[in-house]
């Protein structure tokens, strides 16, 4: 049987973790993976999450399994961070899952189970990871244009006219803040029109939300996804906790249902733990823990949201001083976008050779998309970094 099996493609992103690795240049710049990375280059624990860790060792009396859906203390408190009041309870469902990549692969297959023939519209481009599980599954998708390769923003007319052409009951994915690979977002008023759009087609929206709090603060990047729920029936929400709580390998992630109505709910949690059972049974438990800890002490909460801001304003502080820096170097406006781009992520617009001629005469590593982790970046490496996209001819 195995003799069978036939080579898989790699994923681009952790294949660069590799090679990085294995360059033995002591000068060399990781802006690969997006995973954050201090000053110093250390991806830390929060203290939050220390201190929650601690508490939870001291305290916790059994490791017995908890619920299919995972404790409804998580979903509560994870509901209210990603929607506030903005959906009344007796309209959402909810389980744990493994990372927000567990809950877009449950939220496909609740799709899939639902409405077999509904398409699934991804942004051009998405993370790789959207279209390689959709494939995976065997549903029919589509795309939606997203970035100007020019201004590298939004193509909003482009996304508009794409958008049009979705069917009753098909499926929209969108990024709610962060975007990535790209780092250009919708404004408020553009997801207003992305709402017009959904009530007039009948398509249904699905979140994608991995990096609350990393580009305009918990509330601003919600905004969007929020006036979505505020306006349409249904929509569905993949939400991981991996970046904003920094506990990545925990794997800790929530797939939210919003129901169209209060009678429905119960048919609609069900067979989200349905999809949990046949997956996994049990998700995991101990992160989702932590973030529930933390978000329900007040002292926890206040401590970790000190940092998770001093976390977005260090990409912030980076992205204007690159921007500032190439402004400098090129004596125009041509890189601002990194400064108005937000998150971790930010498409350079250079070309795959240029992206090779980083890595090979600067040491600079970055995805051949020339997406960059801005968080790779630190005071000493702006300039470096500048200095070789200008010699790169980008
Ligand atoms: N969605 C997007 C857009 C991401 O970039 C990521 C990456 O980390 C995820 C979802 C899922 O992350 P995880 O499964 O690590 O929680
Ligand atoms: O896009 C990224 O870099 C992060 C991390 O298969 C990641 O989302 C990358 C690839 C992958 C899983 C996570």
């Amino acid at each position: 049987m195995l003799n069978a099996l036939h080579p898989q493609p790699q994923d681009k992103i952790l294949q660069l973790i590799q090679m990085f690795k294995d360059d033995p240049r002591t000068d060399k710049i990781d802006l690969g993976v997006g995973v954050y990375k201090d000053a110093t280059g250390l991806t830390p624990v929060m203290r939050a999450v220390k201190a929650a860790e601690k508490q939870l060792w001291e305290t916790q009396d059994t490791k017995a399994y908890t619920g299919l859906a995972g404790d409804p203390a998580y979903a509560a408190a994870m509901q209210s961070m990603l929607l506030g009041d903005t959906v009344p309870a007796d309209r959402l469902s909810a389980i744990a899952t493994p990372g927000g990549t567990g809950a877009i692969r449950q939220a496909l297959e609740l799709i899939k189970l639902a409405s077999p023939q509904a398409t699934v519209w991804l942004s051009n481009p998405t993370w790789p990871n959207h279209p390689s599980i959709i494939k995976y599954l065997g549903m029919p998708m589509a795309e939606y244009r997203y970035f100007d390769d020019q201004t590298r923003g939004v193509d909003f007319d482009g996304m508009m006219a794409d958008l049009a052409g979705v069917k009753p009951g098909d499926v929209v994915l969108l990024h709610a803040c962060c975007h990535n690979p790209t780092g250009a977002n919708l404004t408020l008023n553009q997801w207003s029109a992305v709402a017009d759009n959904l009530e007039k087609t009948g398509a249904i929206p699905f979140i994608d939300i991995a990096y609350q709090g990393f580009g305009d603060g918990l509330d601003a990047d919600a905004a969007g996804m929020r006036l979505l729920a505020a306006r349409l029936p249904e929509l569905l929400i993949a939400a991981s906790c991996s970046k904003n709580f920094g506990i990545y390998r925990e794997r800790t992630g929530i797939l939210i249902a919003v129901s169209p109505r209060a009678d429905k709910r119960a048919v609609v949690q069900g067979n989200l733990a349905f999809l949990n059972r046949q997956n996994y049974s049990f998700p995991p438990d101990h992160g989702a823990r932590l973030v529930t800890m933390i978000l329900n002490d007040p002292t926890l909460r206040a401590d970790w949201q000190a940092e998770l801001e001093s976390i977005r304003l260090n990409m912030l502080t980076l992205r204007a001083s690159l921007a500032a820096e190439l402004r400098r170097l090129t004596n125009s406006d041509r890189f601002d976008f990194l400064g108005q781009h937000r998150g971790m992520f930010s498409r350079l617009g250079a070309t795959p050779e240029q992206v090779e001629t980083l890595r090979r005469d600067h040491g600079i590593y970055m995805v051949s998309d020339s997406r960059m982790n801005i968080a790779g970046l630190n005071a000493k490496t702006v300039p470096i970094l500048a200095a070789a996209i200008i010699a790169t001819g980008i």
